[in-house]
This record gives structure tokens, sequence and C-alpha cells, in this order.
């Protein structure tokens, strides 16, 4: 029998290239997709789509009882910049939403979780160059915060209930075909936009901040290879650190100019800049490589090339 997937928060960014690939790989009748809305029509026409608001804990277990579910990919939440401007929103969304999940597994009525964290769990005490897996984490967003204790509570009904829950700690998340919305490395992805619409760009951070980066293809494969693992590989139970490629606003502008030579950069740091130097801008993603084989394919000149390519295309 095919494994029954529900993924909560599936019109965003991530959660939407996450459904089209697990569709393909279970097949489209066994991959439901959720979110509070039918704003993402191409999602909502490709397949199975309920209204799910990820903080009404009875919707979901309707929903799993309704498609025989297996598997929950919690998706939704309030990324760092929102959230500096919604708090408690951000601590309700992001928390209750996966209590609900957690509590459902523990109760048994699904097996498995994906819950992504973040690179925001770590802070300005975190060793700043290739952050280690286990290390100091004094987060100062309420992103950040959020994403920490949601780790240890991962952890916890891990080693009290059995629960087989897994997480990675994206980095930045570049792709072409859904925005992200309210991150601080939204930039990255806003760049390329620009770049084609208007062949200049304002950055909403300084130059040189370098901050871990990955590309959607990466970030796709490197969870359908943590989910797939056989459970005893996976030995860390709070989140693992995943690494693709590490940059600055000036070194993408550089690899934009490559393709578009009249494309220019101008510098307007505003609230985001002091949530960037809050983190890390390289991770040392040693133990995910070790324990479940992971390995990132994308260097920013390829992300250049297919993001333009592709944006160019839509
Ligand atoms: C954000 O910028 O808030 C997110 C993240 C790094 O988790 N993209």
């Amino acid at each position: 029998m095919s494994e029954k997937i529900l993924i909560i928060g599936a019109a965003g960014q991530i959660g939407s290239e996450l459904t089209y690939k697990l569709r393909s790989i279970h097949g489209a009748s066994n991959v439901i997709a959720s979110d509070l809305n039918y704003n993402n029509l191409e999602l909502v026409n490709s397949g199975t789509f309920e209204i799910i608001d990820a903080m009404d804990y009875a919707s979901i277990k309707i929903c799993c009882e309704k498609h025989n579910i297996d598997t929950i990919y919690l998706m939704a939440a309030i990324l760092s910049a929102t959230g500096e401007k919604f708090p408690m929103k951000a601590w309700d969304l992001n928390m209750e939403s996966l209590f609900h999940v957690l509590n459902l597994a523990k109760a048994k009525a699904i097996k498995k979780v994906f819950w992504p964290s973040s690179i925001a769990v770590f802070g300005p005490t975190t060793p700043k160059e290739n952050t280690p897996q286990h290390t100091t984490m004094e987060p100062t967003t309420v992103y950040g915060i959020t994403k920490q204790v949601g780790e240890r509570w991962c952890q916890y009904y891990h080693e009290k209930y059995d629960v087989d829950v897994r997480s990675l700690r994206y980095p930045g998340i570049i792709s072409w075909k859904t925005k992200p919305g309210g991150g601080t490395t939204d930039y990255a992805v806003e760049i390329y936009h620009e770049a084609l619409k208007h062949k200049n760009y304002e950055c909403f951070l300084s130059e040189h901040t370098a901050l871990p980066m990955m590309y959607m293809e990466d970030a796709i494969d490197a969870t359908v290879k943590l989910m797939s693992a056989d459970a005893d590989k996976i030995k860390i139970r709070s989140s693992y650190n995943l690494s693709g490629i590490s940059f600055t606003p000036k070194e993408v502008a550089e690899s934009i100019k490559k393709q578009i030579p009249e494309f220019e950069i101008t510098y307007n740091p505003d609230f985001r800049q002091h949530i960037a130097n809050s983190w890390p801008s390289s991770i040392d993603d040693s133990v995910a490589r070790q324990d479940w084989d992971w390995k990132h394919q994308f260097d920013l000149d390829q992300i250049t090339k297919d993001m333009l390519k592709n944006l160019s295309n839509k």
C-alpha cells in the first residue's frame, strides 16, 4: 500500500514544490495538499486540495481520517521578518500547529511527521562560520525562538512517545515557481525577479552580509532523502543542519551581471539587517551528510542561470 501524505501549508514557497515532487514519487492521489485558501490555483488544480487552518486541530484530524493519512509535512509558518511585526501571532501559529501534528502522531493517528526548522535557531552567540550541529543557540527573533523550542519538542516527542518526527534546519531557499513571503533571505529571490523586470534592485541587506542559501531542487532532494531514510539512520531528532552554499548580496549581483551586464544593485538595509547579523554565515552539515548521505548539487552560478531561464519563460 502506498504512503498517504498530507501537506499543511502546501501553497507556500517550499510546500508547493514539495507537493509536486511528492506527487511525482507517490502518485497524485496519495498526496493531499492543504492551505488556508484557494489562491495558488496551479496547486489547487493539480490534485486533491483541502482547506485547512494549521491552528485548527479538528480540521487536521478530520482530513487525516478522511484520507487515511500516514505522514504529515507541516510547512505552515510565519517567517523571521513577519514574525518581528506580529510576535504573538508567530508564536501561536508556529507552536500550536506543531503540537497539533505531534499530538496526532502521539495518538498513533499518523505514523510520521516532517517539520522544517531553520538557521534562525542560531543567534549572535553562535559561532558564525561553519556553525556546527551542536552549539550555542540563543536566537533573538520570535521565529527563531519558535523553531528552537519546536526542535526541543520534536526530540521530546520522539524520546517519550516514540514519534517518528524528522526535521531540517533550512537555510534561505531560492526558487522561481512560488515566491517566499516574510523572510530575511527573501532578497535572494526578489533580486532575480527585479533583474529581469527592471535591471536593478535595491537590497534590504548590506553588500557583505553572507548567509547560508540553497536552491529549491537541493532543499526538496534533502527533504525526500531524510523522509525516506530508514528510521535507525536518523540519529538527530531535533533538526539536522543543512548546507548548500553561502553568498552575499554583492556576490549574487555579480553572478547576475554575468548574464545581464547592465544589472545594477543598490543597498538600503532595513530592520532585516539586524536579523541577518544574528545568523550564521555558513553551516557545517557533516552530520546530515554522514547519517543519510546528503550532498547539495547547485552552486551560485548554476542557480543564477536556472533562475533567470525559468523566470524569463514564466
Ligand atoms: C527566513 O528568512 O525567515 C527564512 C529562514 C531562513 O528560515 N527563509
